[in-house]
């Protein structure tokens, strides 16, 4: 009996230890740590972990300091919040005094609960101001002189200069940047694991830098080296031009600071004094490859002591450094390594390595070969019908890595300035085939944070989530492309916009889209079209509907994913911008009729003659993105404090939806063009008024049966399903996700397909492809379902009035045959689950909601009384029709019932 009391006691006590709020997960601009920011007021975000249930934080201090040591010494401190009485936990912003060029702030916070527990104060956090003028660049932009004419790609460039340092080092930063690409290297590291530096951005307008803490790699004698490759700056990107679309000269500009431990500090820059040469990279195109000819290397040229014979002085050149900026998004790294799967020799007699996964990134190869050998391997995303290597559908790009070998003998290669989108693995020029061990893909994308994961019951189903996500890891590189693989590989706007939500659900995406919305905004024109592709490398061409629309859908997607208000205050500027020209074009009658757009880009089309295709008038789409994007702006507006403004948008958008009705719709709620897309996006758009809804989902509804299956394109495809299933017809939304024969998702699934494809049957049962002008096996508009898995089938749903998930719905909708689901995700208050299961006509369904946010759980075909569920929650569930929804603070729950017929 004692040592039971005992027990009791010890487990009570310790529940009560704790049940004390830690805090964790400190960030900053959504980095952590990050080194080298310029947002003059950055903004501060924790997470609370408890076991406990319910809880809230009901105020928090955060103090910031510039060493760890001065975090508790009031004096000392730069900024003390005090203890402020906030709920507020996620994007906080710094409140104390403006930091400093390269000052670094180190903060931690802690919090009081809803019982007024306080935490502890958290591990020290912080992050560490770049270059705030322009004035602090003291290095000179330097380039290779008289560097010979070429229509075709110039070999890479290396750049060298040593330096030695005469005292003790307290710390030193590197910043760094080019035209073209660069790798860093000191004392013959490499300096970081960041890939496409400096990014791609609209780098007439917005260049980005680097900054290294290299404290570690210095020594007493250094040699400082780096190497430029075409990149995007001025390889072939685009069509308008092939190559040199931002400039046909390489630069690099570097400079480091070096302070040393008595006060003193040091600045090693860029200048006339550097040496420059060519090596062995002679061409690095992102479309066409790279070609390395090993007989050219310069060994040990990043090294000290390193002769340099034959190494040209380089010269200064006059090039804007006020265009410099800090970056914002998030590095493209080597994130995932994978190895073949198979070894293929093709009926053509190709030898093939398959790689098992359209992936993006490139090949390490560990090979064999002879002096002057010269070997080369291409990609490909598919073989063709009777299984050869086929490249048709990449266009323009040649895909290829080039190696001569410098000496006889076994060398590992892997190309650093360019990559590839592809499964299959061609080698030409091998005396001997290397080994399946000797073949790594080296998979590269924006290293975002994994936030969300989807799993049922259904393989094929899983499939489709699998592709989802590589097509996004495929097409989230440093820009979000259309495709990774063909001669395009451009940030279309339009895909973007229509799969954000989706991507915020499998990756964190705040700082990706943040940075891209600041090339968005700079590369509009100045009567508010926004370009078809950001960076804008077509000279302008742009204001199509769905696409430029982009400007408003994705800063309104990172609100609600993340709660944050910023992005839509920076970026008001150009939605409304774009929002005036619609309403220029559009003129007194509010129709926006007669431009050129790619409307429902892609939509399902035949060559019978009796029906040619869906085909959604492109008037009306633009009428109805008009309407749509004014209503997100009069939203926006009101959030941002502009009520003016508000009330401005929303007359519009009321005379916009006047005008749409009496141009598209007829008195009985049909629309003038009968498509799958256009009721979709009248009906999510809430264009139609209230009497005319019932009618025109009918229209919806009947054409879906009598296809039994999707007829949309890029625009309605993403909202086909969740409208479907906002009409009450969850029952046609799932028969179209289930669907197996084209067109539909799991048409390539059944096709062996490892991402998402860009048209519906890019390959065709019979093996045969679709036009080879454009047909990506990598493109990931269509996987913009993935929204609706998550969201409806199961279950965790955002409320656009509590964004970030500060409060959402557990709101699950098993259909369609599954008997299983389960989900993560990540939010930015932490992690959330929702887990159901049937099984004997019994629903289980379990769920996590973080400390500090709320839950509203809909539990569907349910009866309150059969429910089994902590006692504490029964008083707060509600019967409406024949769900019950419950309300849940943060904790784990469980519920099972039985489910109603
Ligand atoms: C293609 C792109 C992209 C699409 C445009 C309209 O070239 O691949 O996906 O947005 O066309």
């Amino acid at each position: 009996m004692k040592s039971l009391l005992l027990v009791v006691f010890l487990s009570v006590f310790s529940s009560v230890l704790c049940a004390k709020t830690s805090v964790k997960k400190l960030v900053c601009e959504y980095h952590e740590n990050p080194v080298g920011i310029d947002v003059e007021q950055p903004r501060l975000s924790w997470q609370l972990y408890s076991d406990q249930q319910n809880v809230v934080q009901s105020a928090y201090e955060i103090r910031a300091a510039g060493s760890v040591k001065d975090l508790a010494s009031k004096s000392k401190q730069l900024w003390n919040s005090g203890k402020v009485e906030s709920d507020k936990s996620v994007n906080v912003v710094y409140g104390g005094p403006q930091p400093e060029s390269m000052q670094r702030v180190y903060w931690q916070v802690r919090v009081w609960d809803n019982t007024g527990k306080a935490s502890s104060w958290s591990e020290p956090a912080y992050w560490e101001m770049g270059i705030l003028e322009p004035e602090l660049w003291k290095a000179s932009w330097i380039t290779l002189p008289n560097e010979p004419e070429s229509e075709d790609s110039k070999p890479a460039q290396y750049y060298r200069n040593e330096f030695s340092t005469s005292k003790s080092i307290k710390s030193a930063r590197a910043y760094v940047t080019s035209h073209g690409l660069y790798q860093l290297f000191l004392n013959g590291e490499k300096v970081s694991d960041q890939l496409f530096t400096p990014g791609w951005t609209s780098y007439n307008k917005r260049l980005q830098y680097q900054t290294y803490d290299v404290t570690e790699m210095l020594q007493k004698e250094n040699a400082v080296g780096v190497v430029l490759g075409d990149g995007w700056y001025r390889g072939n990107i685009g069509w308008v031009s092939a190559n040199g679309y931002y400039g046909n000269d390489l630069a690099l500009l570097f400079q480091l600071k070096i302070d040393y431990t008595d006060g003193s500090s040091e600045w090693i820059v860029s200048d006339k004094n550097w040496k420059v040469n060519n090596g062995p990279i002679r061409k690095s195109d992102i479309y066409n490859g790279e070609t390395y000819d090993a007989r050219m290397e310069l060994t040990g040229w990043a090294n000290t002591g390193y002769t340099a014979d034959g190494w040209k002085s380089v010269e200064e050149v006059d090039q804007p450094k006020d265009l410099l900026i800090a970056p914002q998004g998030v590095p493209v790294k080597a994130v995932e390594e994978i190895k073949p799967i198979e070894f293929i020799t093709t009926p053509n007699g190709e030898k093939v390595y398959d790689m098992g996964q359209n992936m993006v990134g490139w090949i390490r190869i560990k090979m064999k070969g002879k002096e002057g050998q010269k070997v080369q391997l291409k990609f490909a995303e598919v073989l063709d019908k009777e299984g050869n290597f086929y490249t048709a559908n990449l266009r323009g790009a040649e895909c290829t890595d080039t190696y001569i070998f410098g000496k006889d003998g076994e060398v590992v290669y892997e190309p650093k300035f360019t990559f590839h989108g592809f499964r299959y693995l061609q080698l030409i020029g091998f005396d001997e085939i290397p080994a399946k061990e000797d073949i790594t893909g080296v998979v590269i994308y924006s290293d975002m944070e994994p936030t969300g994961t989807f799993v049922c019951n259904d393989e094929m189903i899983n499939q489709l989530q699998h592709n989802i996500q590589w097509g996004q890891k495929g097409n989230f590189l440093d820009v979000p492309t259309d495709c990774p693989q063909r001669d395009e590989r451009l940030g279309w706007t339009g895909d973007a916009q229509v799969f954000s939500m989706t991507a915020g659900y499998n990756f964190n995406v705040a700082a990706f889209y943040t940075k891209w919305m600041k090339d968005v905004a700079a590369d509009q024109l100045d009567n508010g079209v926004v370009p078809h592709v950001i960076p804008d490398v077509l000279n302008g061409q742009g204001g199509a509907t769905g696409w430029a629309d982009a400007v408003a859908v994705i800063p309104w997607s990172v609100y609600k994913i993340y709660g944050d208000t910023r992005i839509l205050e920076e970026n008001y500027p150009a939605i409304t911008k774009w929002v005036g020209y619609m309403n220029e074009r559009a003129g007194d009658d509010y129709l926006w009729t007669g431009d050129t757009h790619y409307g429902d880009w892609l939509a399902y089309a035949t060559t019978r003659s009796d029906y040619p295709g869906a085909t959604t008038e492109k008037d009306l789409l633009a009428t109805a993105y008009f309407y749509y994007t004014t209503t997100l702006t009069a939203k926006i507006a009101q959030l941002i404090g502009k009520p003016q403004d508000t009330q401005k948008y929303k007359q519009l958008a009321a005379n916009i939806k006047e005008a749409f009705n009496d141009e598209f719709v007829t008195p009985n709620g049909r629309l003038v063009s009968h498509t799958q897309t256009a009721y979709v996006i009248a009906l999510t758009f809430g264009i139609l008024p209230d009497s005319m809804v019932d009618d025109a989902a009918d229209y919806l509804a009947k054409d879906v049966e009598k296809f039994r299956h999707l007829t949309t394109g890029f625009l309605g495809t993403p909202i086909l399903c969740p409208t479907l299933s906002a009409i009450g017809r969850d029952d046609l939304a799932f028969m179209l996700l289930n669907r197996k024969d084209y067109p539909s998702w799991l048409y390539p699934v059944t096709q062996g397909a490892t991402t998402i494809w860009e048209r519906w049957d890019g390959q065709k049962p019979d093996g045969s492809f679709q036009d080879v002008g454009m047909n990506s096996f990598n493109h990931y508009a269509y996987g913009a379902i993935g929204e609706w898995l998550y969201n409806h089938v199961a279950g965790i749903k955002v409320d656009e009035n509590n964004p970030g998930y500060k409060k959402f719905f557990l709101a699950p909708n098993p259909g369609g045959g599954l008997t299983q689901v389960d989900a993560t995700f990540n939010s930015v208050y932490g992690p959330i689950k929702s887990d159901w299961k049937i099984s004997d006509g019994q629903m289980i369904y379990q769920v996590e909601v973080p400390a500090n946010t709320s839950a509203e759980v809909v539990l569907p075909k349910a009866k309150v009384a059969e429910i089994n569920m902590d006692g504490d929650l029964k008083s707060s569930a509600k019967q409406t029709g024949t769900d019950v929804t419950v309300s849940v603070g943060s904790g784990t729950y469980t519920f099972s019932y039985p489910m109603a017929e």
